[in-house]
């Protein structure tokens, strides 16, 4: 059995006959690894810019291997800054907007005042009081670890960011908290971040001037004292080991567009759901702990417009529609022939609806399939002269089925940038390459299909691109695709 050990180090000196802080580290590894570590941390010590030490610590101490809780590191984003001002502004408004917090400026602005402790100050979120026992020392989070990083061997340097990640994913998993707040103390280290479960990790790339000592963390609490000695335990002793930590950070490029900025703070797109929502929670997650993430989910997709919204018609199917009280021009249903309504349609349903009932009872594959959608199908083929045909109950079905049909992990697929999403899940669905040419440019498309040049592919278009209403050239599109 693999046994593993806790590994610290702090190193000090004394100044004025007080000790100064210089460096400190620790990481939780298996037995075999300590040697190494252990010389790779008092390296980092010896050669520290603050200065020689005179007192070095490192304590070793066998961890209880059941009681190390195994969570996936936060996922990271990062939102580019100019500046202090802009930065704490970035951080204010996600305190706000997306963790719906109240008084997110004056919790803010606490953070400066919450600093070069040896621990991190817990300020509660409704009196806006710091309650950690000690204002003078801060509560210190400790027992943490990088998961892959014992076999990857000791770095003697220190990493901002992976330590911060490791600490930032332990701190947005710790009961009671809603978040954390972090500003670095390194008077060269200007980026900082925001965190917490919902909204994973975030990165804010200058929260304060270079060369500013001014640094500080701020962990968001909410309960009673009970909850508090809770927090406090777990952040103080419960040894946390952080799977998928990133590797690094892409360097942003110094001449970056607006578009890529604002990309970073968008909420993720499809269907506004967040996916850091997927994580799973810890056993310590409450029951209403749930419901606020989603309700806070809801109110981020309202605050964006991506907020969908049903809307529901007092008429039957036909060229006019009485939506709230108002009668309105259809223009938007598929209805277009207006066979919904058409009495010969509603008959023959009525009649088959008396011979067949009114449902499949089951998937085409098992029970679902009858004598009449054969018949029907047949008679589509035949109408269409084509060997047979086969029908869904929804075009996105049908677009999700027919795609991942064809093509599959060996073929390319060459999408337009404006393809109705069943046809963009029906392409991730065939786990194919995926090619997007630019809307209807033909040139473009001609560009990629020579470029990339697959021995099996397919190019898949709209016909009537369904937000503009724009045909696909398709005699062009037909050629290029046969070459
Ligand atoms: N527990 C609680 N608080 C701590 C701890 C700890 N283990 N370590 C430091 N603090 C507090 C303390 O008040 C420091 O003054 C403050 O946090 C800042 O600590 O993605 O380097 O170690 O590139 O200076 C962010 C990386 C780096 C951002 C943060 O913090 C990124 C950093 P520092
Ligand atoms: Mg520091």
């Amino acid at each position: 059995m693999k046994r593993f050990f806790s590994l610290k180090m702090r190193a000090s000196r004394t100044v004025d006959g007080e000790p100064q802080h210089i460096s400190g580290a620790e990481k939780i590894l298996q037995e075999e690894d300590t040697p190494r570590f252990a010389t790779a941390l008092l390296d980092r010590a010896f050669h520290h810019a603050k200065g020689q030490p005179d007192f070095i610590n490192l304590k070793l101490e066998l961890l209880d291997e059941t009681r190390i809780l195994h969570l996936p590191a936060l996922p990271v984003k990062t939102i580019p800054t100019d500046s202090p001002a802009e930065g704490l502004a970035k951080m204010t408004e996600i305190l706000r907007c997306q963790m719906g917090i109240a008084n997110a400026e004056r919790i803010v602005a606490l953070l400066p005042q919450c600093g070069n402790m040896r621990g991190a100050a817990i300020v509660d979120v409704v009196s806006l009081k710091r309650v950690e026992p000690d204002h003078r020392r801060g509560i210190r989070v400790t027992y943490m670890d990088d998961e892959a990083s014992a076999g990857k061997g000791p770095s003697s340097a220190k990493n901002h960011f992976r330590e911060a990640i490791v600490l930032g994913t332990k701190v947005a998993n710790a009961p009671h908290l809603l978040g954390e707040l972090c500003i670095s103390d390194d008077p060269d280290y200007v980026t900082g971040y925001i965190a917490s479960r919902e909204i994973g990790y975030c990165r804010i790339t200058c929260l304060k001037e270079k060369g500013s000592p001014v640094g500080g963390r701020i962990f968001l609490f909410r309960g009673n004292a009970d909850d508090l000695q809770e927090t406090i335990a777990f952040l103080e002793k419960q040894p946390v080991l952080v799977a998928n930590v990133p590797e690094g950070i892409a360097k942003l490029p110094s001449n970056r567009p607006n578009a890529a900025r604002d990309e970073a703070l968008a909420p993720r797109r499809e269907g506004g759901w967040d996916e850091s929502f997927a994580i799973p929670s810890p056993g310590s997650s409450t029951q209403s702990d749930r419901w606020q993430r989603l309700q806070k989910a809801l109110s981020q997709m309202e605050e964006n417009s991506l907020r969908r919204k049903l809307l529901v018609q007092e008429t039957s199917a036909g060229p006019r529609a009485c939506v709230a009280g108002q009668t309105l021009l259809m223009l938007a249903s598929n209805n277009y022939l207006g066979l919904a309504g058409d009495t010969r349609l509603v008959e023959a349903a009525k009649i088959a609806a008396d011979k067949w009932g009114t449902g499949s009872t089951g998937s085409r594959l098992l029970t679902g399939t009858q004598r009449e959608h054969v018949a029907l199908e047949q008679e589509l083929a035949n109408f269409k002269g084509t060997e047979d045909a086969i029908l869904f109950n929804s075009g996105y079905v049908a677009n999700l089925t027919v795609i991942s049909t064809l093509c599959g992990r060996d073929d390319v697929i060459f999408s337009d940038e404006l393809n109705h999403a069943s046809i963009i899940d029906g392409c991730r669905l065939a786990r194919s390459r995926i090619v997007v040419y630019r809307h209807n440019d033909m040139d473009d498309l001609e560009r990629k299909l020579r470029e990339v040049r697959p021995t099996r592919g397919l190019v898949v278009s709209d016909a009537v691109f369904s937000m503009d209403g724009d045909i696909v050239p398709l005699p062009r599109l037909l050629e290029l695709s046969r070459q």
